[in-house]
């Protein structure tokens, strides 16, 4: 069976069309198209037209077409730190060159503008001492080993080289399991020692006490990651540590470059885990880690723990090894205490996540087809005292809340309510919907604390960190995985837009000369996902219309999408069993389930449920929904959740377009989260999907040095006899945001003048990009220098 990614890479096709063109001749040494190693170094024996007979390494003679050869390097390309320096750069050079490095235990490697990033699976802690910090940091000419502190120290660099002008962002990408979170906590401490040191530096300025302070906030921000990982991270079949919410977070800095604080934006968080588990799915770890008996905790921690012990709990799938691997609920309680939440607070944290423990083990029977009734077993009655006791409710009202719901009629000046009863199917759905509601809302009120403690009055300018859940496929994938892979394909589209799309759109403006490179555009997915007519627009549309289309319906009006001429989303082979459809998403095809995608989307909330966790007596479940609001806005009709998260998406989009970004795309070697194990169909197909090869082919044929107008005119203009009337930079504001008013105009015009270019379209400004450095060796690189 043939196992190369089936996806077709334009790039590939580009090589493969370009190096055909080139004669073959015999005892030229290539790389073969092959099924398990995707591409096998093999010689030429003979050539005969379009066909060529090859030796492999094994002295196996094989026949095959030109287009499924690429030529290989003479040298080792496992030396190469950079993989713009590979020649021939092709599919098969990039691919043995990062296979060689990993065995090396070299995981990281320079593609360009970005670096690669492969999980090591493994202890490497030796890559992130102190000592290596201060490499990075304080190197100026150096040429040190490609590395993710080369990005970080990159944004920091900007952020201080240029007064914090222009804001800067690292986008940590990849798949499930390939390493974002743990790569974004390493620049996360980077950032936050680099920044410590330049205090150090000053600290007879800046006095010790303002040091003092730094050091606080600093502690804090790191300490925002246990917790929020404790709280927000769960075990999935593929990952033993995945990140279930988004989050990017902003550092402030002061003009020193000093870190004054930080905020904390989270996105969606995968709530339905409370309640469902599929396969190998576990629930939060936060769960685990309280129910791990220790001898290191508060006595209130410890009789909490002794009152569950003996309990089984339906919402806790577990197993041994994911037991294991959770951490410590010491380190959790601990970060918690240091960022401020009190032992009081914590207290009632756990006893609320107690109580959320219970409710899922309360159970109902039906009465009739209509109503139901509470299960009468010693499981249910035990888990109705203890989560009533908990949350700060009698039975009796929970009892009521799960068994019946209001209905309002009449207008609205003689509005009635008539209470209802619900059944077996509804009682459950209020009981987790109850479940779903206290743990956001839990998740919620940690961020706000989190940010109220650490983030600055005054900023001069940030470096944001974005660390999103990972690409997921999974047996079955509902509303959670289109949300999570939309994420991704908007990341993927800024990264197609920023590195592929408007840096040649760019060198055609400027009239450069160019040799157009073609890559995958994600934009048709993105169309099918959240255009005009997507699939966001027809689930939205069965909420907002209170549609009730049967699944397979649903179905089919989701199919009708791109009316059978886009190839983004298509019927599977396999029409039995549940409806559902395929998207082609630039990472793989996913198969989404139908079922459930509107009730999720439309995540309605009984009111009956917030009014009765409002009127509670314990004063944290109180305060928790006391400003909690079933309505957006009076007349409006709630959100949806995709169009909640698409607007949430689309400000992140806002915030990163206004920034410098740079990029760490990690891969993940292999699918069994091993160290030592590289699945070179596995890797080709992130590297494929990623569009690694076009940026360094870019890269390499592009510009490495790019300066904006201004800057240039400054360095270069006593050589332009106008240079007198060129105008001064304004300095810029202390905002927050980036100013990017500075008027270009006139600048452009005599510039343009000078060297005879057509005058530039009118355009909105957008940042300066950074396509510097460790763009490799290609020769005149550094000679040139293009104006963006
Ligand atoms: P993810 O963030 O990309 O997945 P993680 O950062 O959680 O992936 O990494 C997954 C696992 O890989 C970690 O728990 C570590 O065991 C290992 N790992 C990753 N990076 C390193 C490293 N630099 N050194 C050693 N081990 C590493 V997800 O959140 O599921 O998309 O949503
Ligand atoms: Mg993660």
């Amino acid at each position: 069976m043939d196992k190369t990614p089936k996806r077709k890479l334009k790039y590939a096709e580009i090589f493969a069309n370009g190096e055909n063109k080139l004669k073959y001749s015999q005892g030229q040494i290539v790389y073969v198209k092959d099924n398990k190693d995707v591409w096998t170094p093999a010689t030429i024996q003979s050539v005969n037209d379009d066909r060529l007979t090859l030796i492999l390494t094994s002295k196996q003679v094989v026949k095959c077409k030109i287009s499924d050869v690429l030529l290989r390097s003479e040298t080792n390309v496992g030396d190469i730190e950079t993989l713009t320096s590979l020649t021939p750069l092709n599919e098969a050079t990039v691919l043995c060159c990062v296979n060689s490095r990993y065995y090396n235990q070299k995981f990281y490697t320079s593609a360009g503008s970005t670096i690669i990033a492969l999980n090591p699976f493994t202890d490497v802690s030796h890559l992130y001492t102190d000592h290596v910090i201060h490499s990075y940091h304080s190197n100026h000419d150096q040429k040190l080993p490609p590395h993710i502190y080369e990005i970080a120290q990159e944004a920091y660099s900007s952020l201080v080289r240029e007064l914090g002008q222009i804001n800067q962002s690292i986008i940590v990408s990849g798949e499930s399991g390939a390493g974002k979170t743990v790569s974004a906590k390493h620049l996360l401490r980077y950032l936050t020692k680099v920044s410590n040191q330049r205090v150090n530096e000053d600290e007879d300025q800046t006095g010790k006490e303002e040091k003092k302070r730094g050091d606080v906030i600093q502690n804090k921000i790191l300490d925002s990651n246990p917790i929020l990982e404790a709280f927000g991270n769960a075990a999935t079949p593929r990952n033993a540590n995945s990140s279930r919410f988004g989050k990017y977070i902003k550092l402030q800095f002061n003009r020193g470059g000093e870190i004054v604080g930080g905020v904390i934006q989270t996105y969606l968080l995968e709530k339905t885990r409370t309640v469902h588990h599929g396969l190998s799915e576990f629930n939060f770890h936060i769960f685990y880690q309280m129910m791990k008996e220790t001898t290191d905790v508060t006595p209130w921690m410890s009789s909490l723990q002794a009152d569950m012990k003996t309990t089984k709990f339906k919402n806790l799938p577990s197993n041994n090894k994911e037991l294991k691997e959770t951490r410590k609920l010491a380190e959790t309680l601990a970060a918690m205490t240091d960022i401020g939440i009190i032992d009081t607070l914590q207290q009632q944290v756990f006893q609320l996540l107690c109580g959320i423990l219970y409710i899922g083990n309360i159970d109902f029977t039906p009465v009739d087809e209509e109503s139901s009734a509470v299960e009468d077993t010693l499981v249910t009655s035990t888990a109705m005292d203890k989560a009533s006791e908990q949350l700060g409710l009698s039975s009796d009202q929970l009892e009521k809340v799960f068994l019946h719901r209001n209905i309002q009629s009449g207008s609205k000046t003689r509005r009635s309510v008539f209470v209802k009863p619900v059944s077996i199917v509804d009682a459950k759905n209020r009981r987790d919907c109850l479940i779903m509601l206290l743990y956001s809302r839990l998740f919620e009120w940690l961020v706000d604390f989190i940010n109220r403690e650490i983030q600055a009055d005054e900023y001069h300018s940030t470096i944001g960190l974005l660390d999103i859940y990972g690409f997921e496929m999974f047996e079955t994938n509902s509303l959670e995985q289109l949300c999570i892979n939309y994420a991704n394909e908007k990341i993927q589209q800024h990264y197609v837009s920023h590195f592929l799309k408007d840096l040649q759109k760019e060198y055609e403006l400027e009239r450069i000369e160019w040799c157009s490179i073609s890559y995958t555009d994600n934009q048709p997915c993105l169309n099918i996902l959240e255009g005009k007519q997507s699939i966001f627009g027809v689930l939205n549309e069965e909420v907002y219309l209170s549609r009730k289309s049967n699944k397979r319906i649903l179905g089919e009006r989701l199919l009708e999408i791109g009316n059978g001429t886009s190839s983004a989303i298509k019927k599977p082979r396999k029409c039995s069993g549940e409806p559902s459809f395929i998207v082609n998403h630039y990472a793989g095809e996913v198969r989404y389930t139908v079922d459930q995608l509107v009730t999720k989307n439309k995540d309605n909330i009984p009111v009956e449920l917030i009014s009765l966790l409002k009127s509670s007596n314990n004063s944290f479940i109180q305060a928790l929904f006391s400003t909690y609001q079933t309505v957006e806005s009076p007349g409006k009709k709630k959100k949806t959740v995709l169009a909640k998260f698409k607007s949430c998406l689309d400000g992140l989009m806002t915030s990163l377009n206004r920034s410098d970004v740079h990029y760490i795309r990690c891969i993940k070697p292999n699918t069994v989260s091993q160290p030592g194990v590289f699945d070179r169909c596995y890797v080709t197909q992130q590297l494929r999907a990623s569009g690694i090869l076009e940026t360094v082919e870019i890269c390499r044929q592009g510009y490495s040095a790019r300066i904006i107008y201004w800057e240039f005119l400054q360095r270069y203009g006593l050589l332009i006899p106008e240079s007198s009337s060129v105008p001064v930079r304004e300095s810029t504001s202390s905002s927050s945001e980036n100013d990017q008013s500075f008027d270009m105009d006139p600048l452009d015009t005599l510039f343009r003048k000078q060297f005879d270019l057509p005058n530039a379209p009118k355009r909105t400004p957008t940042p300066k990009k950074t396509l510097r450095r460790r763009t490799g060796t290609s020769p005149g690189d550094h000679a040139r220098h293009c104006c963006a």
